[in-house]
């Protein structure tokens, strides 16, 4: 396919339809695809901020189209005029404490919202290629270390038991309807984009401002529960990688290695010169009522199929997002 430009006919451009633009992933991916030469389309829904605010450099660069995952009506309208190559679906209620407060809309978006996608595309573009964003909370209590695609689940918070159903669905609108649809089982992963109540980020800007004066104590819940966690710039070619394959098929991505949320804390402070310790104080008040105490991928179908393989090691990855925190905190105490 081609279209007219002043210069001539140029191969048409692959579309992608991201929702959850304006979240971490969202915005990665969306750079992403822009750089391969997609027309890239997010979903954003209404809010106070400005458009700018949310997408930064992604400004002008994509297509934003309103709308909500709780509103078939306006996803469906989106997805029939776009006529999307690629659909990324990255919208979710992603807090799992604050799953526990608001379990209806958390089911509502993360299950439901991935259901209501699923049949848009079947109703009005088929012929999409479907991803979904599914999560290592699916495992919860888990049965099995490390977890792979084949390990049962035992979700243990509304967001993980939501991401469960939309990961089932998924499969069965591939098997009922021949879909190609995906689902990533990711771990966690952070970036400087990471939204601030996720403890990563909790961490690192505390740290920083600390650590420039700007804040005297950072306080914490349960420092014992293990993570696997991987540089979200890297995450999201597995996403492009799992729809770019023959076959539709569920991947697991991951770095296979487990850290504790202390040594997140004891590497964050050291790299702004501080003792965690002198800092961090603990609250029930961050504690969950279920706790997912332990996580660790294995990401081997993924390095053997999609070539995919995490690069920025554990100690790296906190030091770029404490970097990034201490160049934000110089900024807000005006430090040259
Ligand atoms: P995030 O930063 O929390 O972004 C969530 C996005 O969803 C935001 O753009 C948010 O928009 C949007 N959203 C929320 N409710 C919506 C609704 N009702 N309708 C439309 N959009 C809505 O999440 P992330 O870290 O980028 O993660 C991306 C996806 O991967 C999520 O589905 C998450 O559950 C999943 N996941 C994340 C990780 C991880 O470690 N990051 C791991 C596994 C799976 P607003 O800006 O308007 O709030
Ligand atoms: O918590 C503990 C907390 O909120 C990590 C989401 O992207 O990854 C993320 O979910 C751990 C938990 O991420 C605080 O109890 C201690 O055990 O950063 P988090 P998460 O719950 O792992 C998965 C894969 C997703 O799919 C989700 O969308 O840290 N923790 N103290 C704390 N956590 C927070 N948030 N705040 C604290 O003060």
């Amino acid at each position: 396919m081609h279209y007219s430009t002043p210069f001539g006919k140029r191969p048409m451009a692959k579309k992608a339809f991201i929702t959850g633009i304006t979240g971490q992933d969202g915005y990665y991916l969306a750079d992403f695809l822009l750089d391969k030469g997609y027309d890239v389309y997010g979903l954003v829904r209404s809010s106070s901020l400005e458009i700018p605010q949310r997408i930064g450099k992604l400004a002008g660069r994509v297509h934003i189209d309103h709308g909500d995952l709780t509103d078939s009506l306006s996803i469906r309208e989106i997805i029939e005029r776009v006529q999307p190559d690629e659909i990324y679906n990255l919208a979710a209620q992603s807090h799992v404490q604050w799953s526990f407060k608001l379990p209806e809309n958390t089911f509502d978006t993360t299950g439901s919202g991935c259901i209501r996608m699923l049949e848009a595309i079947r109703q009005t573009c088929p012929q999409a290629r479907f991803y979904q964003a599914s999560s290592s909370e699916m495992f919860g209590l888990v049965q099995e270390v490390p977890q792979r695609e084949t390990t049962p689940f035992h979700p243990r918070s509304p967001y993980g038991v939501a991401k469960v159903a939309a990961f089932w669905a998924t499969i069965n609108y591939r098997e009922g309807y021949n879909m190609f649809a995906c689902n990533g089982i990711l771990f966690n992963h952070e970036s400087p984009r990471r939204g601030e109540d996720f403890v990563t980020r909790k961490i690192t800007k505390a740290a920083a401002r600390i650590a420039l004066g700007l804040q005297d104590k950072l306080i914490l819940g349960n420092l014992d529960v293990k993570r696997d966690w991987g540089y979200a710039p890297e995450y999201v070619r597995a996403m492009w990688l799992m729809l770019q394959q023959e076959t539709p098929e569920d991947y697991v991505i991951a770095t296979g290695e487990t850290h504790t949320v202390r040594e997140f804390c004891e590497i964050a402070f050291r790299r702004a010169g501080l003792d965690w310790e002198k800092h961090v104080e603990i609250d029930p008040r961050f504690f969950r009522p279920a706790e997912v105490n332990l996580v660790i991928g294995d990401a081997s179908k993924a390095m053997r199929q999609l070539g995919w393989e995490h690069k920025t090691s554990f100690p790296q990855l906190v030091e770029i997002m404490v970097d990034a925190d201490l160049e934000a905190a110089r900024q807000e105490a005006k430090i040259p």
